[in-house]
């Protein structure tokens, strides 16, 4: 067996939590990502007949069934996850009945799987079903974003519609727009079924005072999602007191997503 710490999805996966960490995204024990890992590229690296532990998880993911995730572990702080991988991320399979998450690899203090694996297995179910590439779920708490939620309204067409007005590059990354949950209980099966249906047409969910959701094909592209929503709500958090004179008139998002071949959502722009 090759030794798992140096697989190209280990590196990425401490790479992203440390740099998350740089962010402020992700203070204490807050945030958790999934990736989900093909059967070929965890192969080299563990044993898949031995289950260390098999927990039970309360919710059905049939769908997922012998599907293999990394995930950050519950409590754990993404500030540590460089200095003890094995202590602080897990690599799971779903059992075959889709009850249960089969322990392969990490967890090594007797932790288990991020409070909010409802919410990422019911998003990753559906994500797959809108990109077969799909492969990250990424939850984080960065600051200016969660801020105005507070400060502007949460309907979804106007919430998006300000970002995209925030910068240039928010239209680009995510002509798909962003969906927003009312503020909700965390960490149960309310929440990620929620969540999931509101990943069906886009890849970010905002929790209303709480954080944000992004999905994406790998790691970079799913921090870079995050990255630039939370851009648009800086500029937004340093503007919104001021006159505004200027700004990106619909007219003219229409404009560079016409020479860019962007897909934006369906009624969001008026032109
Ligand atoms: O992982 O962020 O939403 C801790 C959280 C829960
Ligand atoms: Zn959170």
């Amino acid at each position: 067996m090759k030794d798992i710490l140096t697989a190209p999805f280990m590196v990425e996966m401490i790479r992203t939590t440390t740099n998350m960490y740089a962010q402020g995204w992700d203070e204490r024990n807050s945030g958790n990502i999934s990736l989900l890992l093909y059967e070929e590229e965890v192969a080299p690296y563990i044993d898949r007949d031995n289950v260390i532990r098999s927990i039970p998880m309360g919710f059905d993911a049939k769908p997922l069934a012998g599907c293999y995730f990394l995930v950050t572990g519950t409590g754990k702080y993404f500030k540590n996850v460089q200095y003890d991988p094995a202590k602080n991320l897990g690599l799971i399979r779903i059992s075959a009945d889709g009850c249960s998450a089969e322990v392969l690899w990490g967890f090594s203090d007797g932790g288990k799987y991020t409070s909010e694996l409802p919410a990422h297995l019911m998003s990753h179910m559906v994500r797959l079903k809108a990109d077969k590439e799909h492969r990250v779920i990424m939850h984080c708490h960065p600051a200016n974003l969660l801020a105005m939620t507070y400060v502007h309204s949460i309907d979804e067409k106007e919430f998006t519609h300000t970002l995209w007005q925030m910068c240039t590059e928010c239209i680009m990354i995510f002509p798909d727009g962003v969906n927003v949950l009312p503020w909700m209980v965390c960490g149960t099966t309310e929440i990620g079924e929620a969540s999931a249906a509101k990943m069906s047409n886009a890849r970010i969910v905002v929790w209303a005072q709480h954080g944000i959701y992004g999905a994406g094909r790998d790691l970079d592209e799913s921090f870079g999602l995050i990255e630039t929503a939370e851009k648009g709500a800086e500029i937004y958090m340093k503007i919104a007191h001021l006159p505004r004179l200027n700004t990106i008139s619909d007219k003219q998002l229409r404009a560079l997503a016409d020479h860019l071949g962007l897909n934006v959502r369906e009624g969001y722009l008026e032109v």
